[in-house]
């Protein structure tokens, strides 16, 4: 019987943590693409892998030229028919904004599947070899390319439009507050129960200068101070991660007039779960005064994605009326 073809990319992560030779504290990157394969047993009888060890770091130092090489690589196998799917392997940090910012690159049919782990190899429940095992049978699985970039951990499958980590410690951290999961792996094989709406796709930018793009979350008694530095500095887009339904404080507004005529400025929400409003609240600092003053409100997505959907285009020359149209898809 032929198995599917599965290319698997690590990045890095707890998953390849443990503690390091010259050292008594901590774990560290250390076991590559191959060893991880093979430390799950039953593997070889899902999918034929091509793995791979692009990195080996812990996701908080990845960087979007990381996600631009690993977009243009399935994209490259992708046309030449080299594989029937992929996985990502990295860190949890930032799994969530590298999911997302693969699935506004990536326009293929084919599955693309990011994964990680909670624990690492030295620790007892490890869950990693499950994890892979998991995330190798939904990129084996054909159907699972419907739903885009999924994020697979814990035995539940979700879109990375919607997915988040939710706990610093606990194997379920990855949720979807708003939809829940797409999918389900059950007793080793996939189960879909709906297909997540689609977000705008992207080229991957070339050629340009990583734009700084600055996110910041609004707290009670915040005098702007630091919106205040940013004002004078020379960053290309703002995201602020708002009260709410997209509020903040009225010491924000005039510094927001003067940054609004200049660049970019997203009004998100520093809330897990909800839309920003646009025709509620009326007092000085909501999100109709805000609107009105020319901040971008970003639907439904928080933070750290709206900063990655922002500086791609930034950095690919979108005019500000594209911006605004883009986040419009995410107001779903
Ligand atoms: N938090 C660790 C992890 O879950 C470290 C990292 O993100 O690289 O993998």
């Amino acid at each position: 019987m032929t198995l599917p073809r599965v290319r698997l990319f690590l990045l890095g992560g707890t998953i390849t943590m443990t503690a390091a030779s010259n050292s008594t504290s901590g774990v560290v990157p250390s076991v590559d693409a191959d060893a991880l394969c093979r430390a799950v047993p039953g593997l070889d009888q899902v999918a034929e892998i091509d793995a791979r060890t692009e990195q080996m770091t812990a996701s908080g130092s990845l960087t979007f030229q990381h996600g631009f090489d690993l977009a243009a690589e399935i994209i490259k196998a992708d046309n030449s028919g080299d594989a029937d799917g992929f996985v990502i392997v990295q860190g949890t940090d930032t799994l969530e904004e590298m999911a997302f910012m693969l699935d506004c690159l990536l326009d293929i049919k084919k599955p693309v599947v990011v994964t990680g782990a909670m624990r690492n190899p030295t620790q007892i429940s490890a869950d990693g070899p499950a994890n892979i095992l998991a995330a190798v049978t939904c990129a084996a699985t054909n159907s699972v390319g419907l739903a885009g970039v999924v994020v697979v951990l814990n035995d539940d499958i979700h879109s990375a439009r919607f997915v988040t980590k939710t706990h610093s410690g606990n194997v379920d951290t990855f949720q979807s507050p708003e939809t829940g999961p797409v999918g389900r792996v059950v007793e080793g094989s996939v189960r879909i129960f709906s297909i997540p709406v689609t977000g705008p796709k992207l080229t991957i930018p070339r050629g340009r200068d990583m734009p700084k793009i600055a996110l910041i979350t609004a707290s009670l008694g915040d005098d702007g101070y630091l919106l205040g530095l940013l004002e004078n500095s020379d960053c290309q887009g703002l995201v602020i991660e708002a009260f709410g339904a997209g509020h903040l404080p009225e010491k924000y507004l005039d510094v927001l007039d003067g940054m609004t005529k200049k660049i970019p400025v997203i009004l998100s929400s520093r809330v897990a779960a909800g839309h920003i409003f646009r025709e509620t609240y009326g007092f000085q600092g909501s999100e109709i005064d805000l609107i009105n003053r020319g901040l971008i409100p970003s639907g439904i997505l928080k933070g750290p994605k709206a900063r990655i959907l922002l500086t791609i285009l930034v950095m690919s020359g979108a005019s500000r009326e594209q911006i605004k149209n883009t986040f419009e898809v995410w107001d779903l």
